[in-house]
């Protein structure tokens, strides 16, 4: 190996651009979509009429407030709250007012990758439920895993919302809720979102607005390839492309190459080739049904309590216990 090629994959981003795009079929991780535009993206994302799943989970945790609380309890010592991913937490604000007017004794600890979301949340919060003990952390999934383990005393309930799980394969979702349970006690809760099968346009719709708003999402991974690597991709000679399997529930999104084309990634020192129609696999977004989710809880050695779903039971809210 050449010193120019330690240096020049420096970051994990890098690597796992280089490995990607390298690769036959080619591939990019949608973790790397999230920067401050992404970030923005995806909030217009949740505003899109198509996209039924922020108001799912919003009407579930709005009707369902006091079940959900009750399950957490209000216990001696206290808990700690503990989301992943909060994001703007606009759905778990609900139960946070519910939670500081019965006054239970809790700990809210939203946690986010991007340290823009963590600030502006502490922030609005510490103005409109000013009685909830907020500590926020910017951290990854996995690497605030390792953070929980150390504090297993305290009783925790931990939350994840907004399907987040659904990016990952079901081998890697196990490994995930393994994880999450090897971090929790016998009296901890986990509640996790799951968007559920339903008819297969309605998916499609969701991920396939008429605006472009999900092109623009999907397309931003090339967007920082080229602000970040110095890379010329050109974002008009690619096509965001959605499908959806009904039978195995999963939405896979892809950039496809509209003609033949050389890319370069400066700061990789590498050229890519495109064929006229060769493909990049950007996203997946699983959907659930409750046999996929029991097999899921099973492999990972949960156990669960019960579920809670919208009107129309396009979205479920699984509780799990150890
Ligand atoms: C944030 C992963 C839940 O897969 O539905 C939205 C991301 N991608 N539109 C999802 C997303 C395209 C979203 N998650």
């Amino acid at each position: 190996m050449n010193i120019k090629t330690t240096i020049a994959l420096d970051t994990t981003f890098k690597k796992e651009v280089f490995e990607g795009l390298t690769a036959y079929p080619k591939y990019l991780s949608s973790k790397y979509i999230y920067d401050k535009k992404g970030d923005k993206l995806f909030q217009d994302i949740m505003a899109l009429p198509e996209y039924y799943l922020t108001n799912c989970e919003f009407e579930i945790l709005s009707i369902h407030t006091k079940e959900i609380a009750a399950h957490f309890g209000n216990v001696k010592g206290g808990y700690d709250l503990i989301e992943l991913g909060a994001g703007d937490a606009k759905k778990t604000k609900v139960l946070l007012k519910l939670l500081s007017e019965t006054e239970t004794d809790f700990i809210y600890k939203p946690i986010d990758i991007s340290q823009n979301a963590i600030d502006s949340l502490s922030k609005k919060l510490s103005k409109e439920l000013p009685k909830v003990n907020v500590e926020a952390e910017k951290g990854e999934y996995f690497e605030v895993l390792e953070r929980l383990k150390t504090f297993k005393s305290r009783k925790k309930a931990i939350m994840i919302l907004g399907s987040n799980i659904g990016n990952l394969l079901h081998p890697r979702a196990i490994d995930f809720l393994t994880k999450l349970k090897e971090t929790m006690n016998s009296n901890d809760m986990l509640f996790i979102g799951f968007d559920q099968k339903k008819n297969p346009q309605t998916i499609l719709n969701a991920y396939n607005d008429e605006t472009g708003v999900t092109e623009a999402f999907n397309k931003n991974l090339l967007t920082r390839i080229n602000t970040e690597m110095a890379a010329n991709f050109n974002l008009k000679n690619f096509k965001h492309w959605e499908v959806y399997d009904p039978e195995t529930g999963t939405a896979k999104s892809f950039l496809v190459a509209t003609k033949a084309q050389k890319v370069h990634i400066n700061a990789l020192d590498l050229e890519i080739n495109f064929d006229q129609w060769e493909t990049i696999h950007t996203e997946i977004s699983q959907k659930y049904d409750d046999k996929t989710v029991a097999w899921l809880a099973g492999e990972a050695g949960l156990e669960i309590i019960t579920d809670f779903t919208d009107s129309k039971a396009y979205y479920k809210n699984y509780l799990f216990k150890k």
